[in-house]
């Protein structure tokens, strides 16, 4: 499954576009612990009465016996792991045995013989202090998705172990004040947006094994750069040798805003990154955008792409390449930004909507779709009413096959409003 990107469409954002980005996050604050099943087969010394309570959204997790304990399991609703990647929990604990290397807090990755073990118990502090720690699990977890988590709790040699816990989340990003833990040698640096506008492409025909022969070409038109294939079934690269280094190492993601047409999926990159490789011996150029991620339907899109993997190749960028190849037509690739960030950058939503000028938004309202993942997104959107004014909808997508989150906006009955066109989300 490819990588996806979900379009959280709510009021604040269609009100205003210009409002503070929330975190895209998944979150149990324990208002309520019912949903933390005690899982006493799981371990070898389970506790004979584990206590589970919360009171004023702070649960308690507590063993009485010494040298005993418990781990207590929760279902999550499917998350996308490169999205909400990063694990942060805002914990207490007292007497708790912070000597094993077992986890205190496990994400199932859904990989059979993996365990996705983010916090350990000795990476516990047992000081009863507060402490709220992130770790980001996309690089420790075999899959992509999360569709559970436990937690553990060991009592030390005194018994009356107490864990108290105000919040875990899966987040796009770590909240101010926490504490990263297995940051390893990332370091975060502040973004980076590569200015196209004086960008020299050449066109690579080598690089291919179909090369377009004719009316294939690079043009700056308004702000952003058209990259263009005339003839189906062939391609294009392009290389821009950038004269200096950009540094991709600090950098989580690539984000690039795009606009493709007839523009096929399949293929090796459509955005490359290439520079001196981390290790002698290895090859200076990687793919920090593949093909298949690209939504070919002439709107705006902006995507965000995990670069981990390709800044430990090429740390330090000199040059980038741009593929396009032609599928069903003459294809088009307009790319508008390319930015190295660690921040998840969100799609207007104007890239799914069309507004019409005048638009109210009183009358709309969130409507949750985790159940309906995957599904076509035409009789989704009929079922919430989206679907009247046909003609000007252009509905080709699914909902993403995996979200929590994902939500139409629907127009209620009576409203004023004049939104034409939505999409539950993007795929990416
Ligand atoms: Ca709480």
């Amino acid at each position: 499954m490819s990588r996806i990107l979900i379009l959280f469409v709510t009021l604040s954002a269609l009100a205003s576009a210009a409002c503070a980005q929330d975190a895209f996050e998944w979150r149990d604050d324990f208002d309520s612990v019912d949903v933390w099943g005690a899982q006493p087969g799981w371990l070898g010394n389970p506790s004979p009465s584990p206590k589970r309570t919360t009171a004023n959204g702070i649960a308690t997790f507590a063993i009485a016996e010494p040298g005993k304990g418990m781990k207590w399991r929760r279902e999550l609703p499917n998350l996308w792991l490169p999205e909400q990647r990063f694990l942060v929990v805002r914990y207490r604990a007292r007497n708790v045995n912070t000597e094993p290397t077992d986890y205190f807090i496990y994400v199932d990755d859904s990989t059979p013989g993996s365990q996705c073990q983010p916090i350990c118990l000795n990476d516990v502090k047992a000081d009863g202090a507060w402490h709220t720690v992130a770790v980001d699990v996309l690089p420790l977890a075999g899959g992509e998705s999360a569709k559970a988590m436990a937690i553990q709790v060991q009592a030390a040699g005194e018994g009356r172990a107490e864990v108290q816990i105000d919040f875990i989340a899966l987040s796009d990003r770590i909240p101010e004040g926490a504490e990263e833990l297995r940051a390893g040698n990332f370091t975060a640096k502040p973004d980076v947006s590569i200015s196209l506008a004086d960008a020299k492409w050449t066109a690579q025909p080598s690089w291919l094994s179909n090369p377009a022969e004719k009316d294939y070409g690079t043009t700056r038109e308004g702000e952003w750069t058209k990259f263009r294939v005339r003839e189906p079934g062939r391609g294009m690269k392009w290389r821009w040798l950038m004269g200096r280094d950009v540094e991709l190492a600090g950098h989580r993601y690539v984000s690039m805003r795009y606009r493709a047409k007839h523009v096929s999926r399949h293929g090796d990159y459509a955005l490359c990154v290439m520079g001196p490789p981390a290790k002698e011996g290895d090859l200076g150029y990687t793919s920090a955008v593949p093909l298949s991620v690209l939504i070919s339907d002439g709107r705006w899109h902006t995507l965000t792409a995990d670069t981990l993997k390709a800044a430990s190749l090429i740390p330090k960028v000199n040059a980038l390449a741009v593929q396009v190849r032609a599928e069903g037509g003459a294809a088009e690739l307009d790319i508008a930004e390319i930015r190295f960030t660690n921040q998840f950058t969100p799609s207007p939503v104007t890239d799914f909507i069309d507004i019409a000028e005048g638009a109210a938004f009183g009358g709309l309202q969130p409507v949750d779709l985790a159940g309906q993942c995957g599904a076509d997104i035409v009789p989704v959107s009929a079922d919430h009413g989206l679907a009247g004014d046909k003609g000007r909808h252009d509905l080709r997508h699914s909902v993403p096959p995996c979200s929590g989150f994902a939500e139409l906006c629907r127009i209620e009955a009576g409203s004023e409003n004049r939104a034409s066109h939505s999409r539950g989300g993007q795929d990416e």
